[in-house]
């Protein structure tokens, strides 16, 4: 059974935690909760009472959101997550300082003898000193997306929608604007908002991400890969070509198809790209997750979330318009 995951659909710490899952191409089972009723079954658990909550198949508890992030990523990390420096500084910033001014400017009646625009400018300065990283570098971290990008912005999104016009017309924080925007305009952003009713025992089971499914590990894979990057690969010993002209760090995942799909993505994709071989692939011979996700017409596609080990590849065979 895939791992039980205790979340709250708005709560930042869990939607970083979420998006690690999502990175790593996991599936767990999803136990949406309410705060104001939560399930016995999670404080048995966790007594502490705070989601997320990831319940292991060999009973551990790992009920620290970043410690949620680390252990997905450790399963698989295809975008290299960790690769860019050292993120911790950052994320202790974010929730410690950031989170102290995000909740006194967001909920300042909550908080007796606050005042909301000291708040408010506290929270404003630290924006200012990411969105330089961000002016800088490109990312928080330096030239790609890391661990912090990917644990700070749900709270970048709150503090936000406390007063998004204030916000937006804001140019202090132009990069981080754009910044953030990549976030809510990647795809997986969908994906990591679905909605669910709070679970309950005995009550439906979900899974997280909705849409996908696992993938059945008695039924062949197949991959189209252009001659070319096959045999580079069997120089360098690893394949990681996610599709024509992408490689897998770009995508995140490697694209498959099960037997009946082939055929329409050699005709969309590589019907003019030379010479293509046709893998197939042995699913349980993977040592990285796999994941089937639906695409936008809602046609679910296997993916592979790491590089293809050489020996999982059980034929190779040319492909052609014929074939
Ligand atoms: N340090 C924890 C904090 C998690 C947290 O505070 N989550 C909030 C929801 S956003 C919560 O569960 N609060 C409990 C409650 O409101 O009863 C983590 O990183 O996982």
């Amino acid at each position: 059974m895939p791992p039980i995951l205790y979340s709250f659909r708005r709560c930042p710490y869990a939607m970083r935690a979420r998006w690690a899952l999502l990175e790593a191409g996991l599936l767990v089972q999803w136990r949406e909760i309410a705060l104001k009723a939560k399930p016995a079954e999670m404080l048995a658990v966790s007594p502490k009472g705070t989601v997320p909550v990831l319940v292991l198949p060999d009973g551990t508890v790992i009920e620290e959101s970043l410690a949620v992030m680390e252990w997905a990523l450790a399963q698989a990390d295809p975008r290299g997550l960790r690769n860019t420096g050292d993120a911790s500084a950052l994320i202790e910033q974010n929730d410690g300082a950031f989170k102290h001014h995000l909740d006194r400017f967001k909920y300042t009646d909550r908080y007796p003898g606050t005042n909301k625009d000291e708040q408010c400018a506290s929270g404003l300065a630290i924006l200012q000193s990411w969105n330089q990283r961000i002016a800088d570098q490109g990312w928080l971290l330096g030239e790609h997306c890391s661990l912090a990008d990917a644990a700070l912005w749900p709270f970048v999104r709150q503090w936000r929608i406390a007063d998004p016009e204030r916000f937006d017309n804001d140019n202090t924080l132009e990069d981080l604007h754009h910044w953030l925007q990549r976030f809510l305009e990647d795809p997986r952003f969908e994906r990591l908002m679905q909605r669910a009713d709070p679970w309950s025992t005995g009550g439906q089971q979900h899974h997280f991400p909705a849409d996908a499914i696992a993938v059945p590990l008695d039924q062949p894979l197949f991959h189209l890969a252009l001659k070319a990057d096959w045999q580079a690969a069997q120089a360098s010993g690893s394949y990681r070509i996610s599709t024509r002209g992408m490689t897998l760090e770009q995508v995140g995942f490697i694209h498959c198809s099960w037997q009946e799909q082939v055929r329409d993505t050699f005709v969309r994709f590589y019907a003019d790209a030379g010479e293509v071989l046709l893998l197939e692939i042995d699913p349980a011979a993977m040592n990285a997750p796999l994941r089937a996700d639906a695409i936008p017409t809602g046609e679910l596609f296997p993916h592979l979330y790491g590089p293809l080990p050489l020996e999982a590849v059980r034929s190779v065979v040319a492909m052609t318009a014929a074939a």
